[in-house]
């Protein structure tokens, strides 16, 4: 044994948990080449030392056996290690042969959350996706967020840009379908969550939460109110239909700026909440009493995420929560919802107007959905694969996503998977989806990697900075390397493409596009000293260094003294604290009429199905039979749990230990009318499948709602994740249905299924 004396061989390094989008910081101590512990980082200014327990496994997933080091390849049926070479050379005669045989639209990219947390992926998934040459893009945007980008797009003309909620600086917080006690919040980083929902009721401002269920986030707010899933577009309609109503319209400094406002009226106008009531399941005094108090809060931010996004109005939700912002004057303003100055950008604001954004520019071969920034419905996935004719996708190259447990009839999808002539994945596992692949190529450990969470830093309420370099030497090639390396061979330039060629040509475009662009502050600049300043990093480090030195923050490459650089970045590990979210509209408006436009017409278009939705709701609700089947069923809903995240974590044994998770909560009324007993198991039924889960009777949910969360299922045939097979769970996404759609976005249904629940004899 080799036991040196502990404090001699102990390191301590500081960084982000790249896990969800919190950004939370971490202290890491590492003995040689293992994790010991992680605990949150104290001297965090921004997550102040917060850590959930996903952080705290940083290690674990590091050290995870199972974690793939080495790539696989399909030999005989069955895949087994093989060298980086032989992996490229299987990649690139797989793709060659599928596009001879099929064409290059045979092909479907799939790209998953965790790309979001890594930096290659930030800049090299694009230059991969256009060297593939296919239009069938899918990612976890259509089973999440779709709607928010639809309604960002469309009233300002910036599709990325999330109203995201003040909530350091608020009154008056109203959320809708959202749990961040257990999610920790999303498109909206704000770490430690609990400590800035605590800080609320001190400082006199209120929580007010609307969801099925009693969540723990509603646990901590001043009010919750049940509703009824998938009507929330109507209870928001109700609260516009009280301010226009009672004369509480504000539009505040930007009045001369927000167009479409009579059009706003006019479709509320009829949506009084007595009329809404019965359908959503909040009273009418209740509704008018929030409309009054979003309308007289110094500050008031309406809030509304996953379950009001993955529901079949979920466009129409996100747009009435962005009208609500707007008509009391709290978008764009300190406390309000507010856009975000990320470090990592420049601040661009000269005046109002811009190129505008537009959808459908391509539509989905099968079902003519059309696509949305680049992409196609992930609910479109399964026919696009089963479709026989032209097109038809024959090919799958998989990034850090496993749809056959996240995707909506996910046993559908799992047949199509196993129908496939070629299967790329970039994974870190052997799990539901990767189990199909051909080649599986792994990553490096997020440990093994550079870390600036490129991405959600830019949906947080302050401006910050963190970097860390990697804590460990990598096993395998970098990030950067495996992506250029695949665009390279989709390309067409063969197993031996040298990814440094891709790397160059990235770097030396961006410097050029900036040298050469005059409203860009390095304009005119020469490039070659620009590029020779970038020298010593990474790839990716040199293309983060560029973006963060040419950002508002920026040292501007030595015009700016004091400026932000990775450099800089370097003498500050707890990182750096910019300050809050700042006013920027009406100069941030990028819609083509420069004014933020409130009513823009396709969503104009959309209201008639959520119109239809609604009368044929009344119709049912008065009907004397209490409503069609449909109806009368269960609805489903999902949810999250602190210990979870998504489909792949549950491999680690702190964070799945003890009693299962996954049970289907039932309101005890709902239980007793079906003879469902707590602790026992029934049987699940929507449209499209049936799964058998444990029964757990909760006051917390909705009489006539219940609760399966979704990621599990892991008892299936080839999986090498061993934890989580011991503790498998049931597969929610069996039960989502793939006809059903928020046709406005392309967005999947994930909640809001209905369901039929029996008990099964044991
Ligand atoms: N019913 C229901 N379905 C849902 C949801 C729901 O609430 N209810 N939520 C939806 C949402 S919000 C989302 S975002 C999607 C998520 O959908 P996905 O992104 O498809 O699913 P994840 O479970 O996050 O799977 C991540 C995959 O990436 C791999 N991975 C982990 N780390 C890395 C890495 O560093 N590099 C690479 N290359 N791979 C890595 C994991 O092994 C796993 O295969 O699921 C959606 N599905
Ligand atoms: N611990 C943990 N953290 C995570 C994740 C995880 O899997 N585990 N996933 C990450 C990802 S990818 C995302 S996108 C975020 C999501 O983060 P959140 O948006 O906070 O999502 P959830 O926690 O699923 O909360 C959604 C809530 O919507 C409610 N709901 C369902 N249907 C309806 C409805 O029709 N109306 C209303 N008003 N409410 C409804 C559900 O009961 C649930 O409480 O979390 C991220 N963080
Ligand atoms: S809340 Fe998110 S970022 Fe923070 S420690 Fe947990 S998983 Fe990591
Ligand atoms: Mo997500």
């Amino acid at each position: 044994m080799t036991t040196a004396p502990r404090a001699a061989k102990t390191r301590t390094v500081h960084r982000t948990c790249n896990l969800c989008e919190a950004t939370c910081g971490v202290r890491i101590d590492v003995e040689g080449d293992r994790v010991v512990r992680v605990r949150g980082d104290d001297e965090d200014p921004f997550s102040q030392g917060y850590i959930c327990p996903k952080g705290s496994t940083l290690g674990a997933l590091h050290h995870d056996p199972d974690r793939l080091r080495r790539p696989l390849v399909r030999r005989n049926g069955r895949l087994e290690e093989a060298s980086w070479e032989e992996a490229w050379r299987a990649v690139d005669a797989g793709f060659a042969r599928v596009f001879e045989a099929h064409g290059r639209s045979a092909l479907a990219i799939l790209v998953g959350n965790p790309v979001t947390h890594h930096l290659a992926p930030s800049f090299y998934l694009r230059p991969l996706i256009f060297s593939s040459g296919t239009r069938s893009l899918f990612t976890a945007s259509t089973v999440d967020q779709m709607p928010q980008h639809v309604v960002s797009g469309l009233l300002w003309g910036d599709p990325s840009a999330f109203p995201i909620p003040d909530i350091d600086r608020t009154d008056h917080l109203l959320m809708l379908g959202a749990n961040p006690i257990a999610s920790n919040g999303s498109l909206f980083t704000a770490p430690n969550l609990p400590a800035r929902i605590k800080a609320m009721r001190p400082r006199g401002a209120r929580l007010v939460v609307v969801d099925p269920r009693r969540t723990e986030t509603a646990e901590r707010a001043d009010e919750h109110f049940f509703i009824r899933p998938g009507t929330d577009v109507f209870w928001l309609a109700a609260l516009l239909n009280v301010l226009f109503a009672e004369g509480l319209v504000d539009l505040g400094r930007l009045e001369p700026w927000v167009e479409g406002v009579d059009e706003i009226r006019a479709l509320v106008a009829d949506l009084t909440p007595e009329r809404v009531a019965p359908i959503c399941g909040i009273d009418a005094a209740t509704t008018r009493r929030e409309a009054r108090a979003l309308a007289r809060a110094a500050a008031a931010a309406v809030y509304g995420r996953l379950g009001v996004h993955t529901v079949e109005f979920g466009t129409a939700s996100a747009w009435l929560i962005a009208c609500l912002n707007v008509l009391t004057d709290n978008f764009d303003r300190p406390g309000g919802v507010m856009t975000t100055s990320p470090v990592a950008s420049r601040i661009d604001d000269r005046e109002p107007g811009g190129r505008g954004w537009r959808m459908g520019r391509w539509k989905s071969r099968v079902s003519g959905r059309p696509e949305v920034n680049g992409e196609l419905p992930a609910a479109c996935l399964a026919e696009e694969m089963e479709t026989e004719g032209e097109g038809r996708l024959r090919a799958a190259l998989t990034i850090a996503t496993n749809p056959v447990r996240s995707y909506p009839n996910s046993d559908r999808l799992d047949r199509a998977f196993a129908d496939l002539e070629f299967h790329v994945a970039v994974d870190c596992y052997v799990n539901e989806t990767t189990r199909h692949a051909d080649v599986i190529l792994p990553p490096p450990s997020a440990l093994e990697e550079e870390n600036y969470e490129l991405t959600f830093l830019s949906n947080a309420v302050r401006s910050f900075a963190k970097y860390a370099p990697p804590v460990f030497e990598r096993e395998g090639p970098a990030d950067e390397d495996l992506y250029a390396k695949l665009a390279l061979v989709l390309r067409g330039e063969g197993p031996e493409a040298d990814p440094v060629t891709l790397h160059e040509t990235l770097v030396r475009e961006a410097v050029e596009s900036l040298v050469g662009d005059p409203s860009s502050p390095i304009g005119g600049r020469d490039a070659k000293e620009i590029l020779a300043a970038l020298e010593g990093h990474s790839p990716v480090g040199k293309l983060l260094d560029l973006r963060l030195r040419t950002g508002w923050q920026g040292d501007l490459f030595g015009d700016k003294e004091g400026g932000i650089s990775i450099a800089k970045l370097a003498e500050h590990p707890h990182g750096v604290d910019l300050g809050p979210m700042v006013e920027r509209f009406p100069a941030r408006l990028r819609t083509r009429s420069g004014r933020l436009e409130l009513a823009p017409p396709e969503l104009l278009a959309d209201w008639k199905r959520v119109r239809a939705a609604f009368d044929q709701a009344v119709a049912a609700a008065t009907a004397e039979n209490g409503g069609s089947v449909e109806e009368r069923s269960l609805r489903l809903i999902g949810r999250r749990h602190v210990r979870s995240n998504n489909s792949w974590m549950h491999n680690i044994e702190p964070l799945v230990s003890g009693r299962s998770r996954c049970t289907l909560l039932v309101h005890p009324e709902d239980a007793a009318g079906r003879g469902l007993v707590n602790g026992a198991t029934c049987e699940v039924r929507s449209r499209v499948g049936r799964v058998r889960a444990e029964v757990e009777t909760s006051e917390a949910m909705m009489p006539g709602v219940v609760s399966l969360p979704h990621g599990w299922g892991h008892d299936v045939e080839g999986m090498r994740m061993r934890v989580a097979k011991g503790h498998p769970g049931v597969p929610s996404n069996v039960l989502t249905d793939d006809a059903r759609m928020d046709l406005a976005s392309g967005n999947a249904v994930l909640n809001g299924i209905p369901v039929e629940v029996v008990p099964v004899a044991s």
